[in-house]
């Protein structure tokens, strides 16, 4: 037990030291765990932005080990930073009483908010050309990055129904003029030979239930007013009539063919940003939908058939676009009640987040409509057009997602979902070169991939936070600049995740009315996430 010493600053040096300490205030010490780990570190490489990448090959990734719970008395904390730390895991002794000085967070685990339903991303037509660019080996190490305990382990896969902008080429399912029968309804190769095997490797890594759900972008061009799969143009005609019911019946037959393939889903989403749609001139494939039409819609066509076909367990969610719509949307289509008896949730987008707070838009939600589940159904960075594409390395974009994800949280989301799993150095492919950012990028040429500090933000949740865990009141004694969240496992583990905000380093106490006092620190420009056993 030494002096107080700062933490080194690559994880690589760390399994040289064995059992350095450091102290706190010089009241606490936390034991840096490294001598027992089997997790591989971080191969650190700098482009230049504010952090690094950690770079995987065909022959070596990253890993951390599974989670297991700390013995009773004392707590885990895993720490990423600006620095280079990465899942950085220190062990610190619960104590019976407090200094009483400075910062203390206080748990209310009597204060019960929603259960977690989990975080993912999205195997887009790119994400598959990308991570099968790969060689087999490291596309495993990818894989196990997401998916299995020594990764992040994502427990949901948003799927698109047929192409997006993040494809190589435009097609629906059903590109045969008139086919209103459907009978040439079919999946392309992007399916069967890029998107379902890969789906079904990850499923295979994964040691939690994992749960899919299907978007669509446009419905054939035969279907809607402008002939076109961009642009503004909606569905012809009315609900209740030929194209709507063609529409929905697309659905159908696009889970049918998943399920030959042996993919269920959880859920599909009613459309993919239906107010893209009614924008004029919109550059890639859209669908519009008002929220009045997405309620006759729902109301007369999809929501019916879903209930009368063999999918019926399928959960729709509605608007999966910009949180800026609510309250109006959910308002519209669930106070039809012939609509909301087939809606079991809201899908949201962040990108307008800057324009919507969270408390008017997903609060108010929450307070007009208690059981309805609210569901983060897409985010990237790098999308606006003054942003750059790719910053390899960046650790404000990091922080974007867990910031993001904490004010979801804190107003009553139950799960995150990333956008494209993996995206090329430019940002695609793209059909429409709208290039953006991923917590992943394959450098093709090299056979190489980088995992972004948006990986490790979004695991210090998605790895410690099951399926079922329930947020619970948490209090602070004064103001304060860190950005927290906790939440009780179904194991009965407590989690507590923290976002640096500050650029200074921010001693503070956890207090658990149940087990004690936890003294730590958050050094500037760090996620944390604590865990240690509540009952
Ligand atoms: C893969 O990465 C490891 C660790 O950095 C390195 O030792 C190895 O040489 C790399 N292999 C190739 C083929 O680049
Ligand atoms: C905790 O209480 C014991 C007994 O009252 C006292 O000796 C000790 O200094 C206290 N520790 C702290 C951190 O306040
Ligand atoms: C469409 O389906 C019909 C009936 O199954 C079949 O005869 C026809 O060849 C198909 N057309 C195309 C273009 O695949
Ligand atoms: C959230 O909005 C409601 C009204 O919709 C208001 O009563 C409440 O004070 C707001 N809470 C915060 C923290 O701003
Ligand atoms: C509030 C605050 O200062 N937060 C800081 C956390 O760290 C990021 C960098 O990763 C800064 O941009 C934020 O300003």
């Amino acid at each position: 037990m030494g002096p107080p010493k700062r933490w080194k600053e690559h994880p690589r040096d760390l399994a040289k030291v064995n059992n350095v300490a450091t102290s706190i205030l010089g009241l606490l010490l936390l034991q840096l765990i490294s001598s027992t780990s089997s997790a591989r570190p971080c191969v650190p490489q700098s482009f230049g932005y504010s952090s690094v990448v950690c770079v995987c090959n065909a022959t070596y990734c990253d890993s951390i080990d599974p989670v297991t719970l700390p013995a009773s008395s004392t707590f885990s904390r895993y720490e990423s930073t600006q620095s280079g730390r990465r899942f950085e895991l220190s062990i610190g002794n619960i104590q019976s009483n407090w200094t009483g000085k400075g910062l203390l967070l206080s748990l209310h685990p009597e204060q019960q908010f929603q259960k977690i339903k989990g975080f993912g991303g999205a195997m887009t037509d790119a994400a598959a050309l990308n991570i099968l660019a790969l060689s087999p080996s490291a596309q495993d190490l990818l894989l196990k990055s997401y998916f299995s305990p020594e990764g992040i382990e994502y427990n949901i896969i948003r799927v698109p129904m047929g192409s997006c902008d993040f494809s190589v080429r435009v097609y629906t399912y059903a590109d045969q003029p008139d086919d209103f029968q459907l009978n040439n309804f079919t999946l392309p190769e992007e399916d069967t030979k890029f998107k379902i095997p890969l789906i079904h490797r990850a499923l295979a890594l994964s040691q939690r239930p994992t749960s899919l759900f299907a978007s669509p972008w446009t419905s054939p061009t035969w279907l809607k007013t402008n002939g076109a799969v961009n642009g503004r143009g909606s569905l012809k005609g009315q609900p209740g009539d030929k194209y709507h019911q063609t529409w929905a019946n697309y659905f159908i037959k696009f889970l049918d063919a998943y399920a030959e393939h042996k993919v269920k889903f959880w859920a599909v989403t009613a459309e993919n940003e239906p107010s893209a749609g009614l924008i004029s001139g919109y550059p890639f494939q859209c669908l519009g939908f008002t929220p009045e039409l997405q309620r006759d819609f729902i109301a007369r066509d999809l929501g019916p058939t879903l209930a009368q076909s063999a999918h019926r367990d399928v959960k729709l969610l509605i608007l999966d676009d910009q949180r800026i719509l609510l309250p109006h949307w959910a308002q519209v289509v669930l106070k039809d009640p012939n609509a909301a008896q087939y809606v079991s949730g809201i899908a949201i987008h962040w990108y307008l987040d800057f324009l919507a707070p969270a408390n008017a838009t997903l609060g108010e939600t929450h307070r007009l409509f208690p059981d309805m589940m609210l569901f983060a159904s897409e985010a990237c960075v790098g999308s606006k057009f003054w942003e750059q594409s790719v910053r390899l390395g960046s650790w404000s974009r990091g922080t974007k997602y867990s910031h993001s994800i904490i004010t979801d949280l804190n107003h009553h989301v139950a799960g995150w979902t990333d956008w494209n799993l993996a995206l090329n150095l430019e940002g695609g492919p793209n059909w429409v070169r709208n290039f953006v950012d991923s917590p992943i990028i394959v450098d093709i040429s090299k056979d190489k991939f980088y995992k972004q500090p948006m990986f490790y933000h979004l695991g210090h949740f998605s790895k410690f936070i099951p399926e079922g865990s329930q947020r619970i009141g948490l209090e602070a004694n004064k103001n304060h600049n860190l950005e927290t969240v906790a939440l009780l496992r179904p194991d009965g583990a407590m989690v507590l995740v923290v976002l640096n905000s500050s650029s200074q380093d921010q001693p503070f106490t956890i207090a658990d009315p149940t087990v004690g006092f936890m003294q730590t620190l958050a050094p500037a420009y760090s996620i944390q996430t604590y865990l240690w056993q509540h009952q």
